[in-house]
């Protein structure tokens, strides 16, 4: 299956900064700007005919939320990713992952690269990333993530803004000391009947059982992550003791570990995110074994520019996505976007692109005024 290889031509790196519209905090921290690694390829087909793609690394610019972090994946990407990845010939997306394999973790770093080639991989084709995929749905329901406020005043009226805004479902970061409270509030005031759902970033404890049953008065669709990341069996144990779905997120890296986290009992719904299991090829297998399994997927997000965000919306329209995602409009996070489209939300629904490759077209003019530094790699 050579036919459908193609040469690595040329890669750039570019380091942007996006300023947040509004702090975003929780449990590990507060950010108010996003510091991203974007990835250009440009492949050649074998007639030496030339295709550009785009890929997005998620990680943040501290470990804080797992041990990636942006100069890390940058580093990682530049002395060993991509000279393997070089130097392995032609190539498709699919190749990405396997040929990469001995270089262990580094998922961020490992999924933008792949994203790249397969923007490219389908741009060259003609082909949209939701038909490559399998999509089923051409809109998919929008959730927003509310980060931790200083106060409950603040809080209500940051959560009104959003439902005004038309999302369909509200995600309320929570750590010890701002839970129980603000659940209750942000459920009063939103009613009985929009979806609710809570994210601890694992800031709680196995002996927090008790407290976190507590949760089970408000009808969340789930609670994600209360413990750290390496505590399966302390997820399935919480499972046990609490009547609200237990979702994992940070603890989920690959298709395997999903799979015994499920038979542990310790997942009973899966938050997808391409970058937190190396890209969207192994999001794809993640959804298949849950769609199998019956559990209920949805899509995470990592304050993702539009690259990111228009090719987690072609994800969350396969048919295992049953829960709204954390695909908000770009408004959500960034006061202009560095694509010519904007992802935007109507009727609290987002539109799957349909173009070729990921779904995205780039503003350069606005991605070179927030561009800090770019350069080539070697080949
Ligand atoms: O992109 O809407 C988004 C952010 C959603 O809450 C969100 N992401 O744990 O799910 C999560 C967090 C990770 C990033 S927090 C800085
Ligand atoms: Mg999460």
């Amino acid at each position: 299956m050579t036919a459908h290889r193609r040469t690595i031509e040329r890669v750039e790196l570019r380091r942007i900064a996006m300023p947040l519209v509004a702090p975003f905090r929780t449990s590990f921290g507060s950010q108010t700007d996003r510091d991203i690694l974007l990835v250009r390829v440009v492949l050649a087909d074998a007639d030496g005919t030339e295709t550009e793609g785009w890929g997005e690394c998620v990680a943040l610019s501290e470990p804080s939320y797992s041990p990636e972090y942006v100069d890390g994946a940058q580093h990682v990407m530049v002395h060993h990713l991509l000279p393997r990845l070089i130097a392995s010939g032609p190539l498709e997306a699919a190749d990405v992952a396997p040929r990469l394999a001995k270089l262990h973790g580094h998922p961020m770093a490992k999924g933008a690269l792949e994203m790249a080639v397969l923007d490219a991989q389908l741009r060259a084709t003609g082909q949209s990333f939701a038909s490559f995929l399998g999509a089923t749905a051409t809109r998919i329901p929008s959730g927003v993530s509310v980060g931790i406020h200083d106060s409950t005043d603040e809080l209500l009226s940051t959560v009104q803004g959003y439902v005004d805004d038309g999302y369909v479902r509200i995600k309320l970061k929570i750590e010890p000391g701002s839970d129980i409270e603000q659940v209750a509030a942000v459920r009063e005031l939103i009613g009985p009947d929009t979806p609710f759902q809570v994210d601890a970033n694992t800031a709680y404890r196995r002996t927090d059982g008790a407290h976190l049953r507590r949760l089970d008065d408000y009808d969340l669709l789930l609670i994600e992550q209360p413990l750290p990341e390496d505590d399966i069996i302390g997820h399935a144990r919480l499972a046990a003791e609490v009547a609200t779905p237990i979702c994992l997120d940070e603890s989920l890296v690959s298709a395997a570990g999903t799979a015994d986290a499920i038979e542990l009992g310790a997942c009973e719904i899966a938050n997808i995110k391409p970058g937190r299991v190396g890209g969207y090829l192994e999001a794809v297998r993640i959804h298949d074994l849950c769609l199998a399994r019956g559990i209920p997927v949805w899509c995470g997000g990592m304050l993702e520019t539009g690259i990111g965000r228009a090719a987690n919306a072609a994800l969350a329209a396969l048919p295992g996505f049953t829960l709204p995602g954390d695909i908000s409009a770009s408004t959500r996070f960034y006061a202009q976007d560095i694509v010519t489209d904007p992802i935007t939300i109507t009727d609290g629904h987002v539109t799957v692109p349909v173009t070729p490759g990921l779904g995205f077209d780039l503003d350069m003019a606005f991605l070179d005024a927030v561009t800090t530094a770019t350069f080539d790699v070697e080949l």
